[in-house]
C-alpha cells in the first residue's frame, strides 16, 4: 500500500506547483486546430503545464470499472477494499491489483517509481481508448477546431521528453486489444505510436460508452491491431474502381445536364466503395437482402452503383422522357422527381454470393423514411423466417445535419432494440459534409458529433475522413461485422465536404466562403487515391487510365441507350404481389362473412383461457362474458368483433399484426389482447391459440415506444412488404396522430400515387366528442377527408360489376357504428385485390355502449342473416335507418344523415320525441363517398328535408368533405343543392371541443334536439 501513497501525494505536489504556474485547471481549456496538435505520434513536445487537479471522483464511483476510472488518487482506497475482499471491486480492477501487485515482485528491474509511471500510463491509455477520437485526423479539409482533451496529453500524467524511451511496465491484461500482447515492459514512444495509429488516424472511434465489456473488448480487439491496417493490391484495385466509378458518375452527369438538380455526391465519393465493400462483408457474413433508405444527396450515384439500377434508365429519367405510354395494367400515378423514386435489384458480390437491394421510396422529408425501412426490413425478416435477423439487414444513409436535427431519427433508434420492432441492427452511414443547405454546424445542433444522438443508445460511432477510401471502406466492413456479431446499431460518420452547392445550381460561397476556398483547391477523394497506389508502386498509371476509359466509354453507351429506353411495366409489384391489380384493374368485391362453425370455433379459442392461469377479477369477467356471446351468439361487442376479425383472418392463414401505446390492453381497457396472471406475472394472449401449433409471431399484438411519427413509420414499412398481412396501428387518442403527420401527408395518403407502392395499413384513430375536453376528443376527421382525392363533383362509375372507385382513391377514411360491421371492414382489406390503406375513427364511449352490440349471425355469410344482403355478408358503406319498411317512405320529413357515435345519441332523442317521421341514417365510409347508397336513401325519403348532423365544431368533422359530395349526389336526382343541405352541430371553433364538462353536455343535447326538432331546421342559411 506504501507504493500507492506515493503516487498520491507525489501526484498532489505536482499539482500544486501546476497550480502556481499555470491558473486554475478550468482556464487550461484552449482550442487547437488540427495542424497545430502538439502531440504526434513520433515527436514529443513538452508542454508547459504538469498534471491539473484532477476531478474529484465521488466515494461512489470506486466501483467503477479500471477502464472508466478517472483519478489515481482513490485507488488507495480501492486497494484497501480489494485487499480486504478481490470481489468487491469490478473485474477490471481486480484484475489491475493482480498484475501489479503480483508481477511487480516478481519482475526484475521494475522499482517502485515505475509501478507509480505504469498506473499513470495505464490511464493515459485508457484517455486515447474513450478520447482518441478527439485527435483522430478525420476532417480532410482540416477546419476543424476541435479542443483537444487535456487527457491525451502525457504531461499531464507527469511524463516528460526524457521518458520517451524508457521503458514502462504495463502488466498483462486479461482484455482484448494493446494491453494483452504479453509485452508487460513497452518504451513510452512505442505504446505512444501504438496508440496514434490505432485512435488518432483517418479514424476516430467513438466505443467506451458501450457497457458491455464483451463488446468493448471486441472493439478494442479490432481497433489495437498491432500492423496498422492494409488492403493487398487486389483489394486495392477493387477500391479504385469502384471510386472512379463513383466519381465518373458525378461528373457525367455534371457535364450531360449541366443545369440539372441532381444533389451530387461531390466531395463523399468514397461513400460508393464504402457500401459496396459493407455490402460485400455483410453477404460473405449471411445476409441476403438489404432495404436501403436514403435522402437526396448522392441517391442517383447509389442508384446507378451500388443497387444497380440500369444507367440507361436512370439517364432517361433524367432527360425526364420516361411517363410511360398507355399500358392495360400500366399504372403511372402522379410519379415523383429522379431522387426519391425507389427501386429493387439483384446484384452478385465481390464474394460471388447474389444479394437482393431494394431502395425504398422517400419524401423530401429528411429521415422520415428511416422507420419506414425498419418496419419493412422487420416484415422481410418475418416472412423470411430469418429469427436470428442475420439475413435481412436494414441499412440508413443520413446528412449530418438531419441526423443531428430530426426527431424521428431518435425516436427510431429508440425501436432498434425492441422486442417487436428490432431489426437485429440497422447500419447508419452519414455523409457528413460539414454542411447542411447553408446552415453550418455550430448553427445545427449542439452536440460536438452530428451523430452523438446514437451515443444513447449504446451504438458504436466511427468516424471516418471521407478522403481515405481505405479508412472509409475498413469503417463499412467493421460496421457489417458489429452488426452481424451482436445484431445492433452502428454508425458510421463519413466526414466528407460538399465540392458544390446544396444543388448544382446553388453558390455555396454566399454563405461559406471560407470553406469553399479550401474546397476550390482540394483534391479529390479519388486524386489522393491514385496519387496514392502509384507511390505504392501497386498500380500503374495505365491501368488507371484504363479503368477510366472503360467507364466512361460504359457511361457514355449507356447514355445513347437511353434515348431508346422504353421503360417496361411498372416494378410496383415486388415478389408477393403478383396478382394484385392496380387502380386500372377491376377487382370485384367479395364477401368478409365467415362461416358460423368457424366463427364460434375461434371465437371459442379466444374467450377460453388455460386452466391453471390466473386473470384479474375484472378480466376474467370480461373473458367469461365474451365465452357467452359466442354460445349465444348476441350482443357481440367491439373488442371482440375485431378479435373475431383478427382470429379469422389468422385461421384464413393471414399475418395480423396491432401495434401502437398501451395496445395491449388498449387504452380504453377493453382489448385485453394480453392478460397477465396475476400470481405469476405470466402474459397469455388468447389470439396466439387460434390455429394448431401456431407460429409465434402470426399475431402480433405490441405496446410501442410512446412515439406517434416513427412507430406508424415501421408499421407503413411493414405493410408494405407483404400483401396477406393485417397491419395495424392504433394511436393512443386520434388527436396524438398529428406528431406523425408527415407520415400521413406523404406516405399513407400519396405514396401509392407517388410510388406506385400499395399498403393496406390500418389506422385506428380514438375520436369523439364525450366531455373529455379539446385534447381528447378528436382525430381531426376533417384533416383526413381533406387529404382525400375522390372528386366532389363526378359521381365514379357505381355499379356493382364495374366499381372501381375505391381503386382509384387514394384511401379510405371509415366512422364505424357498429362491431360487425368494423368486423367487415377489417376482413374486406385483406379480401380483395388490391390494398389500400383504411382510416378509422374508432370509437370510445361506444366500446361500452348497451346499443353498440351485433349478433354474431351479422358475422356470418348465412343467406337470409341480417348481414346478408343481395350480394353477401359485406362491409356496409351506409346503415340505413333500422326503422325502414320500405323502399319509399313517403311520410318522413327528414333524413338526417350523420356518422359516427352521434347516431346512438340521434336515436335515443327521436325515440324520447317519438319523432318517427325522422330517418337516421349512417354514412359509415365517408370517402370513397357511397354516391350509390345515398342517393337510394335520398330515393327512399322524397320528401324529407336533408341535414347533415355531426358532433364536430363547424370548421371540423366530416361537413366539409360531406357538403359538396352530397350536393353532387342531390342535383343528380333533382333534390336541391347546396342551400338544402341542412348543418346541425357545433358552431365553428379554433378547440376541437370544450374544456367544461358542463358546456359539452349543453353542446351536445342541443344539437340532437335539433336535429329531431318539429319545425324545419333552417341553418345555416
Ligand atoms: C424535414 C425537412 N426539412 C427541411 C428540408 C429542406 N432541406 C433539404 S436538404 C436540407 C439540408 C440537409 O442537410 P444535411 O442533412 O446535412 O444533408 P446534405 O444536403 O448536406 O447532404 C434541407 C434543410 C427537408 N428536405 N426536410
Ligand atoms: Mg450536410
Amino acid at each position: 500500500m506504501a507504493w500507492l501513497r506515493a503516487v498520491s501525494s507525489a501526484a498532489k505536489l505536482a499539482v500544486r506547483r501546476n497550480l502556481v504556474q499555470a491558473g486554475s485547471y478550468a482556464k487550461r481549456a484552449r482550442v487547437l486546430p488540427s495542424q497545430n496538435r502538439y502531440f504526434h505520434s513520433t515527436v514529443y513536445k513538452p508542454k508547459a503545464q504538469a498534471a491539473p487537479v484532477p476531478r474529484p471522483v465521488p466515494i461512489s464511483r470506486l466501483t467503477d470499472s479500471f477502464l472508466d476510472g478517472t483519478s489515481s488518487f482513490y485507488i488507495e482506497e480501492l486497494q484497501r477494499a480489494w485487499e480486504a475482499d478481490p470481489n468487491s471491486v469490478d473485474e477490471s480492477w481486480d484484475n489491475f491489483f493482480r498484475n501489479f501487485v503480483g508481477q511487480a515482485a516478481t519482475s526484475p528491474g521494475i522499482s517502485g517509481q515505475t509501478i507509480q509511471e505504469s498506473m499513470r500510463l495505464l490511464l493515459l491509455v485508457n484517455a486515447y481508448q474513450v478520447n482518441g477520437h478527439m485527435k483522430a485526423q478525420i476532417d480532410p479539409l482540416r477546419l476543424e477546431e476541435r479542443e483537444i482533451p487535456d487527457d491525451l496529453d502525457p504531461a499531464f500524467y507527469g511524463f516528460t521528453e526524457a521518458d520517451l524511451d524508457r521503458e514502462f511496465f504495463l502488466g498483462v491484461w486479461s482484455m482484448a486489444g494493446f494491453l494483452s500482447e504479453n509485452r508487460p515492459v513497452q518504451t513510452l514512444r512505442t505504446i505512444l505510436t501504438r496508440l496514434e495509429q490505432a485512435y488518432c488516424g483517418s479514424i476516430g472511434y467513438e466505443y467506451m460508452h458501450i457497457a458491455d465489456r464483451e463488446k468493448c473488448n471486441w472493439l478494442r480487439d479490432k481497433i489495437e491491431t498491432p500492423t496498422p491496417r492494409q488492403y493487398n493490391q487486389q483489394r486495392r484495385v477493387v477500391i479504385l474502381d469502384r471510386l472512379i466509378w463513383s466519381t465518373q458518375f458525378e461528373n457525367f452527369l455534371a457535364t450531360k445536364w449541366t443545369a440539372a438538380k441532381r444533389f451530387g455526391l461531390e466531395g463523399g465519393e468514397t461513400l460508393i466503395p464504402g457500401m459496396k465493400e459493407m455490402f460485400d462483408r455483410a453477404a460473405d457474413l449471411g445476409v441476403e437482402t438489404i432495404v436501403i433508405g436514403m435522402s437526396h444527396r448522392g441517391r442517383l450515384n447509389v442508384l446507378g452503383n451500388v443497387v444497380r439500377k440500369p444507367l440507361a434508365q436512370i439517364f432517361s429519367e433524367f432527360s425526364g422522357g420516361t411517363k410511360p405510354v398507355d399500358e392495360v395494367g400500366l399504372y403511372t400515378g402522379t410519379g415523383d422527381v429522379k431522387y426519391h423514386l425507389g427501386t429493387s435489384y439483384d446484384r452478385p458480390t465481390r464474394g460471388g454470393k447474389r444479394i437482393h437491394l431494394s431502395l425504398v421510396a422517400n419524401p423530401s422529408h429528411l429521415e422520415a423514411v428511416d422507420p419506414v425501412v425498419m418496419g419493412k426490413t422487420r416484415g422481410k425478416q418475418y416472412y423470411s423466417n430469418d429469427a436470428e435477423r442475420t439475413k435481412n439487414l436494414g441499412v440508413l444513409i443520413h446528412g449530418d445535419g438531419s441526423f443531428a436535427g430530426q426527431g424521428v431519427v431518435y425516436e427510431t433508434l429508440h425501436l432498434s432494440a425492441l422486442p417487436n420492432y428490432t431489426t437485429g441492427g440497422t447500419i447508419h452511414i452519414v455523409v457528413n459534409n460539414q454542411v447542411a443547405f447553408t446552415t453550418d454546424p455550430r448553427s445545427g445542433r449542439s452536440s460536438q458529433y452530428c451523430t452523438d444522438v446514437a451515443k444513447a443508445l449504446n451504438a458504436p460511432i466511427f468516424h471516418v475522413n471521407g478522403d481515405d477510401v481505405e479508412a472509409v471502406v475498413h469503417a463499412c466492413e467493421l460496421a457489417a461485422e458489429w452488426r452481424q456479431t451482436f445484431h445492433s446499431d452502428v454508425v458510421v460518420d463519413i466526414v466528407c465536404y460538399r465540392r458544390f452547392g446544396h444543388n448544382e445550381i446553388d453558390e455555396p460561397s454566399f454563405t461559406q466562403p471560407k470553406m469553399y476556398q479550401v474546397i476550390r483547391n482540394h483534391l479529390s477523394a479519388l486524386e489522393i487515391y491514385q496519387k496514392k497506389l502509384l507511390e505504392s508502386g501497386q498500380v500503374e498509371q495505365e491501368d488507371i487510365d484504363r479503368t477510366h476509359n472503360k467507364v466512361s466509354s460504359i457511361l457514355n453507351e449507356e447514355f445513347l441507350n437511353s434515348k431508346d429506353y422504353v421503360p417496361k411495366r411498372r416494378d410496383w409489384l415486388s415478389a408477393y404481389w403478383s396478382g394484385f391489380k392496380s387502380p386500372e384493374q377491376l377487382s370485384r368485391v367479395r364477401n368478409t362473412g365467415v362461416k358460423p362453425e368457424i366463427l364460434k370455433s375461434v371465437g371459442k379459442a379466444i374467450s377460453t383461457l388455460p386452466e391453471n392461469f390466473k386473470p384479474h377479477r375484472a378480466v376474467k369477467k370480461i373473458f367469461e362474458q365474451r365465452a357467452q356471446m359466442i354460445e349465444t351468439g348476441e350482443g357481440i361487442d367491439w373488442a371482440l368483433g375485431e378479435a373475431l376479425a383478427f382470429a379469422t383472418l389468422l385461421v384464413e392463414g393471414n399475418h395480423v399484426r396491432l401495434s401502437g401505446q398501451d395496445v395491449e390492453r388498449g387504452t380504453f381497457s377493453h382489448r385485453h389482447a394480453i392478460i397477465h396472471d396475476q400470481e405469476t406475472g405470466e402474459k397469455y394472449c388468447p389470439l396466439d391459440h387460434v390455429l394448431m401449433n401456431q407460429n409465434e409471431e402470426m399475431f402480433t399484438v405490441s405496446n410501442s415506444s410512446l412515439s406517434e411519427f416513427a412507430v406508424l413509420g415501421f408499421e407503413m414499412g411493414y405493410s408494405m412488404e407483404n400483401p396477406n398481412s393485417l397491419v395495424l396501428w392504433e394511436a393512443q387518442f386520434g388527436d396524438f396522430a398529428n406528431g406523425a403527420q408527415v407520415m400521413f401527408d406523404q406516405f399513407l395518403s400519396s405514396g401509392e400515387s407517388k410510388w406506385l407502392r400499395q399498403a393496406g395499413l390500418v389506422v385506428l384513430l380514438p375520436h369523439g366528442c364525450d366531455g373529455q375536453g379539446p385534447e381528447h376528443s378528436s382525430a381531426r376527421l376533417e384533416r383526413f377527408l381533406q387529404m382525400s382525392d375522390d372528386n366532389p363533383y363526378v359521381i365514379p362509375e357505381m355499379d356493382q360489376t364495374l366499381r372501381r372507385q375505391i381503386q382509384e382513391c387514394n384511401w379510405q377514411v371509415v366512422n364505424v357504428t357498429t362491431p360487425a360491421n368494423y368486423f367487415h371492414a377489417l376482413r374486406r382489406q385483406i379480401h380483395r385485390d388490391f390494398r389500400k390503406p383504411l382510416i378509422v375513427m374508432a370509437p370510445k364511449n361506444l366500446l361500452r355502449h348497451k346499443d353498440c352490440k351485433s349478433n354474431l349471425s351479422e358475422f356470418d355469410d348465412v343467406q337470409g342473416h341480417p348481414g346478408f344482403d343481395k350480394q353477401g355478408t359485406r362491409f356496409k358503406r351506409l346503415i340505413k335507418d333500422h326503422n325502414v319498411r320500405s323502399d319509399l317512405e313517403e311520410g318522413i320529413r327528414r333524413l338526417v344523415l350523420c356518422s359516427g357515435k352521434v347516431c346512438y345519441e340521434l336515436d335515443e332523442e327521436r325515440k324520447k320525441v317519438s319523432g318517427n317521421d325522422v330517418a337516421i341514417c349512417r354514412i359509415e365510409q365517408l370517402c370513397p363517398f357511397p354516391y350509390d347508397l345515398i342517393q337510394r336513401e335520398l330515393k327512399r325519403y322524397p320528401n324529407a328535408e336533408i341535414v347533415w348532423c355531426q358532433e364536430e365544431p363547424m370548421n371540423m368533422g366530416a361537413y366539409n368533405y360531406i357538403a359538396p359530395r352530397l350536393c353532387t349526389a342531390m342535383r343528380a336526382l333533382g333534390r336541391g343543392t347546396m342551400e338544402d343541405i341542412k348543418y346541425v352541430g357545433r358552431a365553428p371553433s379554433a378547440a376541437t371541443a370544450t374544456g367544461f364538462y358542463q358546456v359539452h353536455v349543453k353542446e351536445q343535447t342541443e344539437l340532437v334536439q335539433k336535429a329531431m326538432q318539429p319545425g324545419p331546421i333552417k341553418y345555416p342559411y
